[in-house]
């Protein structure tokens, strides 16, 4: 089913003798490796690319903090309930950093918010599954910042001036967030039967949506050929999949819990390992709406959006007394 779909919104690359002289001059210097800043020429399709990837990534920062903040009240110690406080604000920050890159091309936060909250754009699928034991906190950490990174780190690489420089300091934030996640992990795998059965059942369930995060099949990723041409995208989604299984299998092993995909294989010839795609058709309902906590996450921005109106009204008439004294 979801091969039908995309096959019908499929995308390749524009080529050379298509271009106009002023996109080939564009594209020559991503191929040289120059950063594009925002007040530079560029092609359209570039710039809707650039909003529509930043603005998803922001939402995705945004609402990615309802699975965790979910638990704060639940921190079993004072010191992880600091932990987790500070690592939920410092992803509300990570949101401010990508609206503002977005900003830069042209479009208003207002606007981009209004396109989350009314369902218009997307968001990350990971959130869209529930956090239902306190090892979830962990393997979120852990998984969920881990495969974040992956990419993140990759895409400090981008093209586009502000998004890479977004990144960079972003990437120094989500290392604390996985460390804490591990850590997390560690101590439960490491404690009475029901601990280590709680942290098994985490991985168990946040290890398939984990996968997900880098998008679909390279085959069937709608964007990517043009994304990686103008070095939007600079990795392709089963590249993303693959470092992060390598890099978490012997993470999995060192816990001393099960890998969930028992198929999983360490290919002694490529140093890779061989495992089991998750469920795309799956995937698929997910991001259009249909995943487990699709409507919840929905309710819950609209709900923060509406309680914080006194106080964007407030900042609002502030700033226009402020401009009235000038
Ligand atoms: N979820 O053609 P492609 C974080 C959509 S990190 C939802 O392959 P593309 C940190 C895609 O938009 C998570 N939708 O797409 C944190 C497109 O639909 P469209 C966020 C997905 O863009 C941790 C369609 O499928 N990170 O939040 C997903 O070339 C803990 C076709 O796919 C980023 O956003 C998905 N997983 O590659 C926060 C990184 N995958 O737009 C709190 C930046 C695909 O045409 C707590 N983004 N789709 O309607 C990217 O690197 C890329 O956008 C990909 C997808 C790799 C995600």
């Amino acid at each position: 089913m979801y091969a039908q779909m995309v096959q019908s919104t499929g995308k390749g690359v524009k080529r050379l003798e298509e271009m106009s002289p002023q996109e080939r001059a564009f594209q020559a210097r991503i191929d040289a490796g120059e950063k594009i800043e925002p007040k530079d020429w560029m092609p359209e399709g570039y710039r809707k690319t650039l909003i529509r990837q930043i603005s998803q990534h922001a939402h995705s920062e945004v609402v990615g903090q309802l699975p965790e903040g979910n638990w704060i009240t639940r921190a079993p110690t004072l010191e992880r309930k600091a932990i987790l406080l500070a690592k939920v604000q410092d992803e509300a920050g990570h949101g401010l950093y990508l609206y503002a890159a977005a900003e830069t091309l042209g479009v208003s936060r207002a606007d981009l918010i209004d396109d989350l909250l009314m369902g218009r754009a997307k968001y990350s699928s990971i959130f869209n599954y529930p956090t239902l034991n306190w090892a979830d906190i962990g393997a979120v950490g852990w998984l969920v910042d881990g495969a974040a990174i992956v990419n993140q780190v990759a895409l400090q690489r981008t093209s586009y001036g502000p998004y890479s420089r977004a990144m960079i300091r972003i990437c120094k934030e989500e290392s604390f967030h996985a460390r804490q996640g591990y850590d997390l992990m560690m101590k439960m795998a490491a404690g009475t039967k029901a601990q280590k059965a709680m942290a098994q059942d985490a991985l168990n369930r946040l290890w398939w949506p984990a996968l997900m995060m880098f998008g679909p099949p390279d085959k069937d990723s709608v964007h990517s050929a043009q994304s990686m041409a103008w070095k939007i995208k600079v990795m392709s989604n089963d590249e993303g999949r693959q470092r992060f299984v390598d890099q978490t299998i012997p993470q999995i092993e060192y816990l001393g819990l099960e890998v969930p995909d028992k198929a999983a294989r360490l290919n002694p010839e490529t140093g890779h390992y061989e495992f089991t795609d998750p469920d795309w058709d799956e995937f698929f309902a997910v991001i259009n709406g249909d995943g487990p906590c699709n409507a919840d996450r929905m309710r819950a921005r609209n709900k923060a959006h509406d309680d914080g109106a006194w106080f964007r009204d407030g900042l609002m008439a502030h700033a226009s007394k402020q401009i009235a004294a000038e």
